[in-house]
């Protein structure tokens, strides 16, 4: 069964067959490869832990019941206090079905523009920055542009860990035509190290920079004049105030980078969250677009800037207007003809006449008590939107909240009625990827228990507010024939978003359709190379942007920047049930620059107290060379269920930028001090035990599930332990432990040493291994192997035996998750065999031979060279 993956905005096709998931050659986005996540897919389908019937205040319901109540709350709500009184928040990871039917019951039929996406926190300012400039939310360029092009820019962007798929196709242009790559980012990510050149900028650098490369690209007559004068407007304005910015880097890099732009017109420009979530993101986004309209690069093989989307159906939910701020299908609310184009279509009476609240916005009323019914979907606020202590508190103020999701979360936890949702693999649909294809999703087994899809949800919903007639839908196909068909409507060529001839596709086509990109049954894929574009004379707009307050700052704080880990997916709802992926990162830690840690003493294994006014989180330090001094960064996937040291953005502020309302989550303000480490323990247990609430007064812990079925905990105590404490105490003051059968202890007090085993039946179910002095612990790969043995006589010398006792090396972190090899596995090898190339390493180890995802971290092993420059 082909289907299309549910990760990243890439977009690859994958085979669900006999043989488990496989990528589909025939795919365009990838041709057959997938990456770590998408090779890890088939063991993600374990239904285990899923939400398998409605809930209604915690019992469980029917879905007639729990249809009932929500249609019943909201319709009161909307009585009372009117249509705005309501909400939906959705989600990228919708399918374009999904997403159809929520928006048009929201903006369509209840009648307001409350409905908005966790894509407000992703995609927002480049949806703002595209309409200024483009005249409609476009994104010029298609992945073929990649293989074309003879310089790449990632900016803001660690696609060789978000986009991996994407990223092989620049490494594969490098090999094949030369083609440059360089990376602009604060840190030296997995992008930065094995791009050709590291542009290491300020946060918030980014519009200067861009601006500066405007300027200096006129006074090199670098700029395409024909084009700026056929087809553009606004170039004098914005070159005036390009003139004023000031590059942020070194004179010689600037020099050198501007030369490298000037002199290489297939340029590909792919930028993202390090410029879409900043308070600059709407103008950074245009500083890159006025770059591209002054050199007419944009719509031409391997040439033109390139807004990558993050998650699987980000394009698909802008076609459909997911955002408060869009109509369905690009049409736009601040113009007259397109709402009346839209109330026809739908024969909506009540069409919304303004836009809806945005994200942070919303949670503020639902917060103030403006919302009296929200309902969310698809996404997991509560721990996803800055400020989580409001949202929090806002979930549990709002009178009536429903949350649909496939497993329990932060937010599910907190609403009054929790609907199953069907999953990735058990509903159909289609999904839009950054390149503009159109992708299906295809079911290839059942939902576990009673999980339904979304759309039967918001369709059920509607049909019960008395919507019947609107919501007639039988199935997804119905559902994307009338998508198709609005795109059309109307549609004299004036928007570029058009669908038209899929419109009437019967169901048999849509079951069997192959992937296709839009505007479909044109020749060219890339938009406006002819020059035109969508506004009411054709022509581009520059934005004259200024990089006044371009840089973020300095204050005597550090700059808190927050992204992602190559192996987990948000917040980790999927991929955190897999112990494979785990192995890549175990649990949550900030990684700080090494001056920084030195002048704070901070040394590996300590603690770092990370805090500003909304709170502190204390969590391991990691210190990394990647790490400019001044900027911490931590990935925002940990939340509850995987430590103490979780949910960053308990930490992230309402800042955002004026226009898009994007998030600034790039550029949080935060102090740190050293906290030092009391004591350290590592606990394995052969299941999930619950850590005791009260451990985080006086400790940091982390859960993992290993790969082999056990659970691996970690803990770093900041408080000494207590005079009297034993093994025993210590132990069940930390977990619940398992019911005993024979307990076996070992005590060294005075050196701080408390080691526990739990037996059952001859099994060893539980061990725990406390110390002052970490370097005095076993490795959790040396108390696995306890585990394999069956104990007839348990010995105590074996069982509890310190750090000596095993001969068994760290098994070290996994870095090539396909063939499980680790770290000092491939240094080894690097070393005895005086291994020089990745495809030594490949051949000798098998290390980044499978999806590749862990070749920038074999290069890293190979050499490290100097970073280029600093800014
Ligand atoms: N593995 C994995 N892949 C994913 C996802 C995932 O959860 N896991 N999520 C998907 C989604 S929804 C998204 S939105 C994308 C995100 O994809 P990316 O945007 O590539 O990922 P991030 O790690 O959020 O941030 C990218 C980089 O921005 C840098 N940065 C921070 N501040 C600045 C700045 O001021 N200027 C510049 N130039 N750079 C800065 C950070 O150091 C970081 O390396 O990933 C998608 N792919
Ligand atoms: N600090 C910080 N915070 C960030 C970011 C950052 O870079 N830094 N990035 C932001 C960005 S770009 C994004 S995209 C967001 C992502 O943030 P979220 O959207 O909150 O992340 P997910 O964990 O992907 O949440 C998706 C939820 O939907 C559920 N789900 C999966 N499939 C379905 C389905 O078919 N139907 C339903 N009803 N539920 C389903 C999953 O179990 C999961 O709970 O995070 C944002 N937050
Ligand atoms: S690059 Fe990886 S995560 Fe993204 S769609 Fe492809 S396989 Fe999935
Ligand atoms: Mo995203």
């Amino acid at each position: 069964m082909n289907t299309t993956c549910p990760y990243c905005g890439v977009g690859c096709g994958v085979v669900a067959g006999r043989d488990g998931i496989v990528g589909d050659p025939d795919h365009p986005a990838n041709r057959g490869k997938l990456c770590v996540k998408g090779t890890t897919l088939g063991l993600t389908l374990d239904d285990r832990d899923r939400l398998v019937a409605p809930m209604i205040g915690g019992q469980q319901a029917s879905w007639p019941e729990a249809l009932d109540v929500v249609a019943k709350r909201f319709g009161e709500a909307i009585a009372e206090r009117g249509p705005d009184s309501v909400a939906f928040y959705v989600s990228g990871q919708f399918l374009t079905e999904d997403y159809y039917i929520a928006n048009k019951l929201m903006k369509g039929f209840i009648g307001s523009g409350n409905i908005d996406t966790n894509s407000r926190l992703c995609m927002a300012s480049p949806v703002a920055a595209q309409i200024r400039a483009f005249g409609e939310d476009l994104v010029p360029g298609i992945y073929e542009d990649f293989d074309e092009a003879d310089l790449i820019l990632f900016v803001g962007s660690n696609a060789a860990w978000c986009h991996p798929v994407l990223f092989q196709r620049a490494l594969r242009a490098r090999e094949s035509r030369g083609t440059r790559i360089v990376a602009i980012d604060p840190r030296r990510s997995a992008t930065a190290d094995l791009a050709d050149l590291h542009i290491q900028i300020a946060p918030g650098g980014d519009l200067a920079l861009f601006a500066a490369l405007f300027a200096k690209c006129a006074a090199k007559g670098a700029l395409d004049y024909d084009f700026i004068a056929r087809h553009t407007a606004g170039f004098d304005a914005a070159l005036a105030m390009a003139h004023q910015a000031d590059p942020g880097i070194d004179a010689e890099l600037f020099d050198q980078f501007a030369d490298m732009i000037a002199g290489t017109p297939r340029l590909v420009t792919a930028f993202f969250q390090g410029v879409n979530q900043s308070v600059i993101g709407t103008d950074t986004v245009n500083a890159i677009l006025n770059l591209h309209l002054a050199t007419g690069r944009i719509g031409k093989p391997g040439a033109g800037p390139f807004s990558l989307t993050g998650q699987p159906n980000a394009m698909g939910g802008r076609e459909v207007g997911g955002l408060a701020t869009q109509l369905a299908a690009h049409l736009s609310f601040d113009d007259s003809a397109h709402r009346d184009i839209l109330a026809r279509f739908w024969n909506a009476p009540h069409l919304a006449r303004k836009p809806g609240l945005k994200a942070i916005d919303l949670f503020d009323a639902v917060h103030d008590g403006r919302i009296k019914a929200l309902w969310i979907a698809g996404t997991n606020p509560a721990e996803s939107l800055p400020r989580s202590a409001l949202v929090r508190e806002a979930l549990e103020r709002c009178p009536f909240v429903v949350v649909a999701d496939c497993w329990p979360t932060a937010t599910s936890s907190r609403a009054d009625v929790v609907l199953p949702a069907a999953g990735w693999s058990e509903k159909d649909g289609t999904v839009t990827n950054s390149e503009r294809m159109i992708s299906r999703q295809r079911a290839f087994r059942p939902a576990p228990g009673e999980a339904k899809p979304d759309w039967w949800m918001f369709k059920e919903v509607a049909c019960r507010m008395g919507f019947g007639e609107a919501f007639a839908y039988s199935s997804t196909a119905s559902i994307f024939r009338e998508h198709a068909a609005l795109s059309t409507f109307e549609n004299d060529g004036a928007r570029v978003f058009d669908l038209g001839p899929l419109a009437a596709m019967p169901d048999e086509d849509y079951d069997v359709m192959r992937p296709i990109q839009w505007p479909v049954g044109r020749a060219e894929p890339r938009l406006f190379g002819d020059g035109r574009f969508p506004t009411a004379d054709g022509r581009a707009r520059f934005v004259a942007v200024s990089a006044e307050h371009g840089a973020v700052d300095e204050e005597k704080k550090f700059t808190l920047n927050t992204g992602r880990l190559r192996d987990q997916w948000h917040t980790m709802t999927r991929t955190g049930r897999v112990p494979e992926l785990m192995a890549h990162r175990e649990a949550a830690a900030a990684t700080i620059a090494p001056a920084d840690a030195a002048r704070l003493g901070i040394a590996t294994g300590d603690l770092a107290a990370i805090g500003n006014e909304r709170g502190q989180l204390i969590l391991p330090a990691m210190i990394g060379a990647d790490q400019a001094s001044g900027s911490i960064f931590m990935a925002m996937h940990w939340t509850e269920a995987h430590g103490s040291a979780s949910t960053v953005n308990m930490l992230a502020g309402a800042e955002r930028d004026p226009i898009s309302g994007e998030p600034a989550f790039k550029h949080g303000k935060v102090t740190m001090r050293r906290i030092v480490a009391q004591w350290h323990g590592v606990a394995l247990a052969r299941t999930v035990l619950s850590v005791r609430s009260k451990v985080n007064d006086h400790a940091v812990w982390s859960r993992t599930p290993r790969v082999g079925g056990l659970v691996q905990f970690g803990f770093t105590g900041f408080l000494p332990l207590r005079e009297d404490t034993t093994c025993r105490s210590l132990a069940s003051s930390l977990l619940e432990l398992p019911e005993t059968v024979e307990m076996l202890d070992y005590t060294d007090a005075r050196r701080g040493v408390f080691r526990l085993a739990v037996m059952r039946g001859g099994v060893l179910v539980f061990v725990l291994h406390v110390a002052s002095d970490r370097a005095a612990l076993p490795s959790a790969d040396s108390l696995e192997k306890l585990f394999a043995r069956r104990w007839v006589e348990p010995d105590p010398a074996v069982l509890l035996a310190g750090r000596g006792a095993s001969s068994a090396a760290p098994r070290g972190g996994i870095v090539c998750v396909c063939h499980q090899v680790t770290e000092p596995m491939i240094r080894a090898a690097i070393k005895v065999r005086g291994l020089a190339t990745i495809d030594a390493i490949g051949a000798a180890t098998k290390a980044g031979t499978g999806c590749g995802s862990c070749i920038s971290e074999l290069k890293g092993f190979l050499h490290h060279e100097p970073i280029l420059a600093a800014g």
